[in-house]
């Protein structure tokens, strides 16, 4: 209880800007309580720290926490983080969008910041709708599944955002769920570690509009539907494809070693002030 305290006076806006706007049941806060703890683990000042958000639901979290933080327009979340990051590469930037903020008007600069490396942690709540709005479909929503502008059916194949990532180029991707909250804290200080684009996929539930729409109950419902439908990395390698039919896979997908823009950035800078060109 007292680490909770600390956890709480030392990263909270408490003074300032609660209640929150999230509903009650939201997976938000429980990543929210993950991403804290995680960076509490990672030992930086929380001066060193920069968090930058776009619009919705998940964006809003900048706002109740102290850190440098930046809520910015939808969707440019990471042009913003970009800039911070080449401005003061010393800072430890991270990215917090959902969805739609990341992969519908921001899915450009998703792909391009991925394969750019530049060092984000990239931190996307997926809960298959455009929560803030009223629940329009995004491209998460799932095929077959309903949303408030997709009132039958979603006529749409979805997007992976993990294996997106990876293609994009990536160097280190985690998938969780707010289910699995343990793993998503590793899967995010891992990620803060890492120097390059990472991304961490959350899978979480909007209970108001996606789960109401389609009649996945409620909030814990929805919680252990993540449960019962997410495979560790490791037992997923041990099963076969038809029986991983329905589910998603959360852990480590992709760890790998690639340089990073602001280092390849310098170099060249270097060689411009006449430094040697190995
Ligand atoms: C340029 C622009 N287009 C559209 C909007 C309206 N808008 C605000 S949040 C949002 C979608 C939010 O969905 P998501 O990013 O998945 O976040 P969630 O609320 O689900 O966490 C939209 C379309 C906006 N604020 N700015
Ligand atoms: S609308 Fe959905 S995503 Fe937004 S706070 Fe409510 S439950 Fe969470
Ligand atoms: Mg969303």
């Amino acid at each position: 209880m007292a680490e909770v305290t600390k956890l709480i006076h030392n990263y909270l806006r408490h003074d300032k800007k609660f209640p929150h706007v999230w509903c009650p049941g939201c997976g938000i806060g429980i990543m929210l309580g993950a991403l804290i703890r995680a960076i509490d683990h990672t030992g930086y000042d929380k001066d060193e720290i920069v968090l930058v958000s776009g619009i919705g639901c998940t964006g809003r979290l900048p706002v109740y926490v102290d850190f440098n933080t930046l809520h910015t327009t939808h969707g440019r979340a990471l042009t913003f983080a970009t800039g911070v990051k080449l401005a003061k590469p010393g800072l430890k930037v991270i990215v917090v969008m959902g969805d739609g903020d990341a992969v519908a008007i921001g899915g450009n600069h998703f792909i391009h910041a991925a394969r750019r490396n530049i060092d984000l942690t990239a931190i996307i709540v997926n809960n298959s709708v455009y929560g803030m709005t009223g629940g329009q479909y995004s491209p998460t929503t799932p095929y077959g599944m309903r949303s408030t502008t997709t009132v039958y059916s979603n006529v749409e194949h979805s997007f992976n955002i993990s294996e997106l990532a990876v293609t994009a180029g990536a160097v280190f991707v985690g998938r969780g769920t707010v289910y699995h909250a343990k793993l998503l804290e590793g899967l995010m200080e891992k990620a803060f570690h890492k120097v390059g684009f990472s991304v961490v996929e959350i899978i979480s539930h909007c209970h108001t509009q996606f789960g109401r729409l389609n009649r996945m109950g409620s909030a814990v419902e929805m919680m252990q539907w993540q449960r019962d439908h997410a495979v560790t990395v490791e037992k997923a390698a041990q099963m076969k494809e038809a029986q991983l039919k329905d589910k998603f896979k959360i852990g480590i997908l992709v760890d790998r070693e690639l340089p990073a823009y602001q280092d390849e950035y310098e170099k060249v800078r270097s060689w411009s002030k006449g430094v040697e060109k190995k």
